[in-house]
């Protein structure tokens, strides 16, 4: 696990929530296939699908809070996790979501996925309801043109329940977004990609995902702001 970080690094990533939410139980779960516990700031380069994603895993602790705003502009998109468990803070984490990433100009048209972490309590709130909550907060504008691509997944870090699937969906939605085929606004929770409209089969997509080195490459080019020196525990 990464624990120290570049000057001007380029990321292509955020993994954004409030502290505890299991943004770093993720990254390393995705790594390495289980929960590590570090704290602080990550920055790792994952696979999923075939593709290679850079990922900064931004502490949710107040030291580290100012980073974020140095961090947004520099995201192709952002995985804002949840603990689902955390019914007293799901404001919070929702206001952050919209601080940071939905009112912030500099982040529009990217592809936010909200995770749903910690299913596996009971009593949690599900998917459903954190979108629900999401929209009272915020009203989406699918209309315009550099209206983010949101979508809010379930899972479980701790058990791996519909991880991978989030993921895999997640990816698809940044190739859908790169090739101008992202559906702006809120997708709502059963909504599949849909591939076969957009790309004529699911097979070309899978060949898209093998080429994807060049189309991240290309990705990467936009990203030319320069990033922080960050400073570990
Ligand atoms: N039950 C349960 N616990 C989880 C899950 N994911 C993470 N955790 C636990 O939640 C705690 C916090 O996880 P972290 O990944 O360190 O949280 P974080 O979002 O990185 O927090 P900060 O680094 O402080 O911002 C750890 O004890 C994890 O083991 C999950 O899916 N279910
Ligand atoms: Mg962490």
């Amino acid at each position: 696990m990464g624990n120290q970080f570049g000057q001007y690094t380029k990321k292509d990533v955020l993994i954004l929530g409030l502290d505890g939410a299991g943004k770093t139980a993720l990254l390393s779960t995705l790594k390495m296939g289980n929960i590590l516990t570090f704290t602080g700031t990550h920055y790792e380069t994952i696979d999923v699908n075939g593709v290679s994603l850079s990922c900064l895993d931004l502490s949710g602790r107040n030291k580290e809070r100012p980073m974020i705003h140095l961090s947004t502009p520099t995201a192709a998109a952002f995985i804002h996790v949840v603990d689902s468990s955390d019914k007293v803070r799901l404001d919070q984490s929702l206001d952050e979501l919209i601080k940071f990433v939905l009112l912030e100009k500099k982040t529009s048209g990217t592809v936010v996925m909200v995770l749903a972490n910690k299913q596996d309590i009971p009593g949690c709130m599900s998917a459903l309801e954190i979108q629900e909550a999401l929209t009272l907060k915020y009203t989406f504008s699918p209309n315009s043109s550099l209206a983010h691509t949101v979508f809010v997944r379930q899972c479980s870090v701790l058990t791996k329940e519909g991880m991978h699937e989030a993921l895999g969906e997640f990816v698809e939605q940044m190739q859908l977004k790169r090739s101008g085929h992202a559906k702006p606004g809120l997708l709502s929770l059963d909504e599949q990609n849909k591939v076969d409209d957009v790309h004529g089969s699911s097979g070309k997509l899978r060949k898209e995902n093998q080429n994807d080195s060049v189309a991240l490459s290309k990705v990467k080019a936009f990203f030319k702001n320069p990033f922080c020196l960050f400073q570990l525990k």
